[in-house]
């Protein structure tokens, strides 16, 4: 849904986003099963996540607790189930926030941490990037490219609740942006975890 959040929406987004990151939750790279380290930086709200599971613990031992997934977010993500899928119970408790600089990437993947297959709801914020929708049997073709721009929502519920998706790249800003985040891009999903 293009432009489902208006711009005080997300400047109100980009806030709550930049105290999280900036908290003693932080963002981090995570480290990948092959060694390799993500170039997208991550902070979780409601669990610790690991790639690729949730943890009450950070095995890098900095002690950061377990930042509170809020209450106003989940009712943001009822809403957005609402409108996308016509849905009134949706109680999202695990929120991911990405942060995205110019050259980060996502590699084509599943989101199967969670125990549950209730919807994931996307919202993006400041650079738009080609966003990657692809099959739910492999990470190759057939897939769609769509372009995510600031502000848009996607809800992804049902049979593509477990397709691979990624994000080949960001791209620059078509138009300057008033929402507090000079550069870069933020996605925020929000999952329930069925824990
Ligand atoms: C389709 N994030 O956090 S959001 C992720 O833009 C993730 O940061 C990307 O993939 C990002 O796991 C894409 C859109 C998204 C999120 C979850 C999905 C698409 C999805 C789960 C199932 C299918
Ligand atoms: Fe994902």
């Amino acid at each position: 849904m293009p432009d489902w959040l208006d711009e005080n929406a997300q400047r109100e987004l980009v806030t709550a986003c930049r105290d999280w990151a900036s908290g003693p939750g932080r963002l981090r790279s995570a480290r990948l099963p092959n060694g390799g380290v993500m170039s997208v930086r991550t902070v979780c709200l409601g669990w610790h996540w690991y790639p690729y599971r949730y943890s009450r613990h950070l095995d890098d031992g900095d002690g950061s607790p377990v930042l509170p997934f809020p209450g106003w977010l989940a009712d943001l993500g009822r809403r957005a189930a609402g409108d996308a899928l016509g849905v009134t119970r949706y109680e999202p408790d695990i929120a991911l926030v990405n942060f995205y600089d110019e050259d980060a990437r996502m590699g084509m993947h599943q989101d199967k941490d969670e125990a549950s297959d209730e919807p994931v709801v996307s919202f993006s914020l400041g650079d738009p990037c080609v966003f990657r929708f692809g099959n739910t049997e492999h990470r190759n073709r057939p897939w769609t490219d769509v372009d995510l721009r600031s502000g848009d929502l996607f809800v992804f519920g049902g049979p593509s609740r477990f397709a691979y998706h990624g994000v080949p790249k960001t791209l620059p800003r078509e138009e300057p942006l008033e929402i507090g985040l000079p550069e870069g891009r933020l996605n925020i999903t929000l999952r329930v975890s069925g824990f």
